[in-house]
């Protein structure tokens, strides 16, 4: 038994790959969550869109205290033990009745950290599930290594590089249906992927704390950024992200531009074309 995970739910997170849901916290908190998500975005039309959908945990507050909701870390540390570190964020935002959707992946191809056990979770702020277009995940897809990505730099899909798996068995796709409030926990080498948002009027809000580090994992592409989580995680070479104390601060601004540049360059290494998320 962990903090908050049962035996069974670490078991089947190591033998599935990921595992959901799990309460975080109550539907009207997420909901109002989703409203401080909402105000954010009408005051500061550009700083959580586009690239800025990135690391926005670095400059407004309610998203630091979604990334270290002591559910979340308890969770996590039931996973990758006492010592990690946060690594960066992405709020995935589908609008209702839109043609968005995220190719079949696995997060560790591209994000050059190693070794690859990291661990997401993913916070639903709104209902995810097949209408609104929720993540399906591959079972075991975790115990092979990297498989083949094309990328396809495809209009409607929301990777960076619209990176996609071929011959993926999805008639094994398994659906994770979240309420406001419940996360899941994936495995960054676990094949997943997600459909259009078909609903009419409910955006489909994801925040993914992307992702957990175990102590111990090292960045080989870019700059190893550090966020302190649990446990002793610091280690020589890392670049410290401080927590913000107010929103928008031009300071956490900055340091926040500097972490997108990296995370940029990281993700997009050695592609063809950049786009701007
Ligand atoms: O939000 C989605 O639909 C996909 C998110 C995803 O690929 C991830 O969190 O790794």
């Amino acid at each position: 038994m962990g903090k908050v995970l049962s035996q069974q739910q670490i078991n089947a997170y190591h033998e599935q790959g990921f595992i959901s849901p799990i309460d975080v916290m109550s539907e009207d908190e997420a909901t109002s969550y989703a409203h401080r998500l909402k105000a954010a975005e009408e005051k500061y039309p550009n700083e959580l869109s586009g690239v800025n959908r990135n690391n926005g945990h670095l400059c407004f507050t309610f998203l630091d205290e979604l990334a270290y909701h002591p559910k979340v870390l308890d969770a996590v540390e039931d996973i990758l033990g006492a010592h990690f570190s946060l690594w960066g964020s992405v709020l995935f935002i589908k609008e209702p009745n839109s043609s968005h959707f995220v190719s079949w992946h696995q997060d560790a191809t591209y994000m050059g950290i190693t070794p690859r056990h990291f661990v997401t979770p993913w916070i639903a702020l709104t209902h995810s599930d097949r209408h609104t277009g929720c993540m399906s995940m591959i079972p075991k897809s975790h115990l092979n290594d990297i498989q083949p990505h094309k990328d396809t730099y495809g209009e409607d899909n929301i990777l960076t590089r619209g990176q996609e798996v071929a011959n993926v068995a999805v008639d094994q796709a398994v659906d994770l249906i979240l309420k406001p409030g419940q996360m899941s926990l994936h495995h960054a080498m676990t094949i997943h992927g997600s459909q259009p948002n078909q609903s009419q009027h409910q955006r489909r809000i994801g925040f993914a704390l992307q992702s957990f580090m175990p102590a111990g994992a090292t960045q080989t592409i870019g700059q190893n950024n550090w966020s302190p989580a649990r446990g002793h995680c610091a280690q020589d070479g890392y670049h410290y992200l401080p927590r913000p104390q107010i929103d928008m601060a031009s300071e956490s601004v900055m340091t926040r531009d500097k972490c997108n540049q990296n995370f940029s360059d990281i993700l997009y290494h050695g592609a063809k074309s950049k786009r701007d998320y």
